[in-house]
């Protein structure tokens, strides 16, 4: 599983062209690329770093709520959200602290400013925590992943749980060519707090076995692919296990594949170490997909390297 990751990296720390980006990071980038894993092997949490499969799992579960309030990450202590509610809050008119534009550079450029921002962000989540009203306002990432999977807005008011189709059809018209689930709403694009990264996945049934393919229109491939590879992996699963298939593959197909400037140490660390036999994943309940909990998931036998911290750009 490594192999194919870091077969990617490498491409595009070669291949890559120099290409600016919505966050001024600048990054290496190719458009176009699949990889292939296949469940039967194990769990593709990658090895050559460690990778948090609770930031993963609890980031699913809460997708598979419904749910697009950071609220219930940060019950788990899950921060991968953070900072596009807290931009925000510091762009609203309830903000009256010290100047937060651009905090994702100055952060990393200034210590006394990093001090100020780490206090905001501390005050930010203490709020959304403690403070029902807050949480409700400024909790909020628009109309991202859970509400679009869960309660796409159709017509006349109607509300199209996406998951739950899915479900019916792979368990009772298994060889359609039609399950598919998109999080790209063009007409609700413009209230989201980032426009989804995973754009759209299809399952396929065959031989018992269900597989999964997902369309990324852009992916970080430092911080966030490691994390989308197992987070996509984790739902075949899930689903697998609803609809009572085997698992498949995970087809991962990835449109603008990029390694931001500030991450090429870091991923030449990656690079250079040799990668463990892939994990397991058990998951101890037979509760439904939509009841599921971070508790009733396991990873057994994960060995790995040590993390590599690297900044999220913003
Ligand atoms: N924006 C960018 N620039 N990259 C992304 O990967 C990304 N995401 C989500 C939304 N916007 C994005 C958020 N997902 C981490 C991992 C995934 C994220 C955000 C952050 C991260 O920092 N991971 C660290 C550990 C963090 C921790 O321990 O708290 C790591 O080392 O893996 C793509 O979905």
């Amino acid at each position: 599983f490594d192999q194919s990751y870091h077969d990617l990296a490498k491409k595009i720390l070669k291949d890559g062209i120099d290409k600016t980006d919505r966050t001024n990071t600048g990054t290496k980038s190719i458009f176009g690329h699949q990889m292939r894993f296949d469940l039967q092997d194990g769990f593709p949490l990658l090895t050559t770093k460690k990778v948090s499969f609770k930031l993963i799992a609890t980031e699913l579960i809460w997708f598979l709520r419904g749910d697009t309030n950071i609220r219930y990450l940060l019950t788990y202590n899950n921060n991968i959200w953070n900072e596009w509610a807290f931009k925000k809050y510091v762009e609203s008119e309830d903000y009256h602290g010290v100047d937060m534009t651009d905090f994702g550079h100055r952060s990393l450029t200034d210590q006394d400013f990093k001090k100020e921002y780490d206090q905001e962000m501390a005050k930010f989540k203490e709020n959304i925590l403690n403070d029902d009203a807050f949480a409700k306002k400024y909790g909020t990432l628009g109309n991202v992943y859970g509400r679009q999977w869960r309660h796409w807005a159709g017509p006349d008011g109607q509300v199209i749980d996406q998951i739950k189709n899915l479900i019916d059809g792979l368990k009772n018209n298994p060889d359609s060519r039609r399950h598919i689930v998109s999080a790209w709403n063009p007409a609700e694009i413009e209230g989201m707090a980032l426009p989804p990264c995973h754009t759209l996945f299809q399952f396929y049934v065959a031989d018992n076995k269900l597989s999964l393919q997902l369309y990324q229109r852009s992916g970080d491939v430092f911080l966030g692919i490691p994390f989308n590879i197992a987070s996509y992996s984790l739902l075949l699963a899930l689903v697998a296990r609803e609809c009572g298939y085997e698992v498949g593959e995970f087809v991962h197909t990835i449109g603008d594949a990029h390694i931001y400037s500030n991450h090429f140490d870091a991923v030449n660390t990656q690079l250079s170490r040799d990668s463990f036999a892939p994990p397991q994943l058990k998951i101890k309940s037979d509760k439904s997909i939509f009841d599921l909990e971070y508790e009733d998931l396991e990873i057994i036998d994960y060995q790995s390297h040590p993390a590599i911290k690297a900044p999220i750009a913003v």
